[in-house]
């Protein structure tokens, strides 16, 4: 099978071989990626994040109704952490989001991570292109919003969705520290429950302070605060109407286009980082490094020496 011919057509199969190979590090999903990157840019990617149990993959199933109802094929993302903990969680999941599967314009893959800085976010990114070349409109990756890695995975997408929920405990602290600075659209979910009206009075201040603390006001999207009960489909068209209008608040500022540059040029230096660490690990004299075990030279004298050498 041409893979990357068969994944142009919208193949599934030959989508999610590509997807493996290029989470495998095996050389053909390189090859693949070269003949279908210039069939990419197309797709509007949607980060969903948010604090543990926050509704996120609900949120997301419903949103593919939504989206699919509005006649859009529907790419997913799932970020399978390797935490042992989370098995329970991505196989919930899979049942959650089994209903779509039966549907040709929906595709949902999980990836997961090598436990190497950064590899989970150009696995994610890896998985949008394959995605956007095979012709989805929309691109939805879940991760759960706490660490450095979420966040540049979030740095992936056009529109950012915060999840968050009733309650002023942990999970707004969680929101308070970064995420609140990268929210396009924030959704309370699980308005259902008892202090709704509190954590959005919340969400308004926190982002009346986001807002307050920015100069410049030339591009002027103010995020919405949506409530949700994702269980029920409730607040759902309201949640893609705000992502709907902000990819074309986006697109009239010309702001569609230069993420989606910002994010290959990104992806290209990390790439090229990671190819300048392993060659300088290849390449690194033994002698130096036993000779700082051994103490006869520093730490930083050592690096610069061996940086000198290659
Ligand atoms: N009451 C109520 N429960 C909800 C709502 N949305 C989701 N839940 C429940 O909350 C629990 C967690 O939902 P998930 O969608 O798995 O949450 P998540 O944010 O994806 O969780 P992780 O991926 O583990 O971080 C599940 O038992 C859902 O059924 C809602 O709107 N109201
Ligand atoms: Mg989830």
């Amino acid at each position: 099978m041409d893979v990357a011919k068969e994944l142009l057509g919208g193949n599934m199969l030959a989508g999610g071989r590509a997807i493996r190979w290029l989470d495998d590090r095996d050389p053909r999903g390189a090859e693949v990626l070269a003949s279908v990157f210039p069939h990419t840019g197309r797709a509007h990617i949607i980060g969903i994040t948010g604090p543990p149990g926050a509704g996120k993959s609900t949120l997301a199933n419903a949103m593919i109704s939504q989206l699919r109802s509005r006649g859009r094929r529907v790419g997913v993302v799932a970020i399978d952490p390797s935490s042992p903990f989370s098995g329970g969680a991505i196989l919930g999941d899979r049942v959650r989001m089994a209903r779509h599967t039966l549907d040709a314009d929906v595709f949902i893959r999980s990836i997961g991570t090598r436990g190497q800085a950064g590899g989970l976010s150009r696995s994610a990114h890896d998985a949008c292109l394959i995605l956007d070349a095979m012709g989805f409109d929309v691109i939805l990756v879940e991760t759960v919003g706490v660490g450095q890695d979420e966040i540049d995975i979030v740095a992936l997408a056009h529109t950012t969705v915060i999840v968050g929920l009733p309650g002023l405990g942990d999970e707004v602290q969680a929101i308070k520290a970064g995420l609140m600075e990268v929210g396009d659209v924030f959704v309370i979910n699980k308005a259902d429950r008892e202090g709704y009206e509190a954590t959005r009075q919340q969400f308004e201040l926190m982002l009346h302070l986001r807002a307050e603390g920015r100069q410049d006001s030339s591009l002027h999207w103010s995020p919405p605060v949506l409530r949700a009960v994702a269980l029920n489909d409730e607040g759902i068209a309201e949640i893609i109407d705000a992502t709907e209008a902000h990819a074309q608040f986006l697109r009239d500022n010309g702001e569609f286009e230069r993420l989606s540059g910002q994010r290959e040029r990104a992806q290209t230096l990390g790439l090229m980082g990671e190819a300048l660490l392993q060659l300088a690990l290849e390449k690194t004299d033994p002698d130096v490094l036993a000779a700082v075990e051994a103490r006869e030279i520093d730490p930083y004298a050592a690096a610069r020496l061996l940086l000198r050498s290659l």
